[in-house]
């Protein structure tokens, strides 16, 4: 099988695992596990911020800065279909107790001028507008890299509204790497960011949060409450330093394997590839096919190659580390077949 569900899916490389067998490690709670600090110092670093916390996943990530950022109550402003909004289980009603007001975005950026009218004034009746979130790239506008002036137009709004930014940036890593910039010219307009090891960059778990001191002590408390400190953690963290240090260098790599993907998709009868298609992400759209995308997903899957539905007619491909070019050239001639 050729698996294109998502880059989630690479397994641990064997400098990965050599790196976990040989991890120094200790009680991370007691702050003593050195391969973690290891990991943290060098992602705030490469972040340009000044702390950063080791947490199991890009959801918990996303939920501890909500939850840090904000109190029960208030009103969170967040694009239309971000994960936070979209794919975590309605975690922040239910975990900080916060309501969120979704605006449209294009290609997953919203209008600058839009959020800025979104904040609430200070009325009785009225929540507070606590939290601006990005996502960048966007995973439902296809890998979509929201450029720097878009961030930067938005987190100035937020600083005269004294309103804090995160960015979901699970893969950040992805438009830095397309839009050939330094990671630090988007979590320059930001507060806080998470960024995903288990993704384009290929360990096996864990996500990064970044922002200033105060920020990652409140939220090394949050992730105490809801079970997310961990003890001998090095064993997991070693491997997502091999990974940020390692694997960001080849997301291009990825990038050319959805371009490949992009053009024989299109070439296909009663397929539209519907997204730009910036970073690693190709979405395609069957409707012409007469047939929906889980019976598209469903066709693939019986010729070896596996995507996952994205709508009722949308179906996403996702490039990774473990998909070789040649697999792709293979996929592509699956495609002419159909
Ligand atoms: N995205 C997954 C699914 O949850 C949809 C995928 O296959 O793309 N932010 C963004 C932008 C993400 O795409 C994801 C995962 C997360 C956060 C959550 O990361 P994890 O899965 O580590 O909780």
């Amino acid at each position: 099988m050729i698996d294109l569900r998502s880059d989630t899916v690479t397994k641990p490389t064997e400098e990965m695992r050599l790196a976990s067998y040989r991890a120094e490690v200790g009680d991370d709670i007691y702050g003593e596990d050195p391969t973690v600090r290891n990991l943290e110092e060098k992602a705030a670093s490469i972040l340009g911020k000044e702390d950063a916390l080791f947490v199991t996943s890009g959801t918990q990530g996303n939920q501890i800065a909500v939850l840090t950022h904000t109190r029960p109550g208030n009103e969170i402003l967040l694009e239309e279909n971000s994960h936070i909004f979209y794919y975590e289980s309605g975690a922040v009603a239910a975990l900080a107790g916060v309501q969120t007001r979704t605006l449209p975005g294009v290609k997953g950026a919203m209008d600058p001028a839009n959020v800025e009218a979104s904040i609430r004034v200070e009325d009785q009746h009225f929540p507070e507008t606590g939290l601006i979130c990005l996502e960048n790239t966007h995973n439902r506008a296809g890998g979509a890299i929201i450029s720097p002036q878009n961030m930067e137009a938005i987190y100035s709004i937020g600083k005269e509204y004294s309103i804090p930014v995160h960015v979901d940036g699970a893969r950040l890593f992805n438009a830095a790497s397309a839009s050939g910039r330094d990671v630090k010219d988007f979590t320059i307009h930001c507060d806080t960011v998470q960024i995903c090891l288990s993704k384009g960059l290929g360990a096996p778990v864990g996500s990064i949060i970044a922002g200033d001191k105060n920020f990652i002590k409140r939220a090394r408390k949050w992730r105490k409450r809801l079970g997310g400190g961990l003890r001998q953690v090095g064993i997991i963290a070693a491997p997502g330093l091999v990974a940020l240090t390692t694997m960001r260098e080849r997301l291009e790599e990825d990038h050319q394997k959805a371009k490949i993907l992009q053009e024989a998709l299109q070439n296909c009868k009663g397929i539209e590839v519907i997204n730009d298609v910036d970073t690693n992400i190709v979405v395609a759209d069957v409707k012409n096919r007469g047939i929906s995308a889980e019976q598209f997903v469903i066709q693939l899957k019986e010729m070896g190659v596996l995507a996952v539905s994205f709508g009722p007619t949308s179906v996403r491909f996702t490039t990774h580390y473990d998909v070789s070019m040649n697999q792709i050239k293979e996929v592509v001639k699956i495609l002419q077949k159909m």
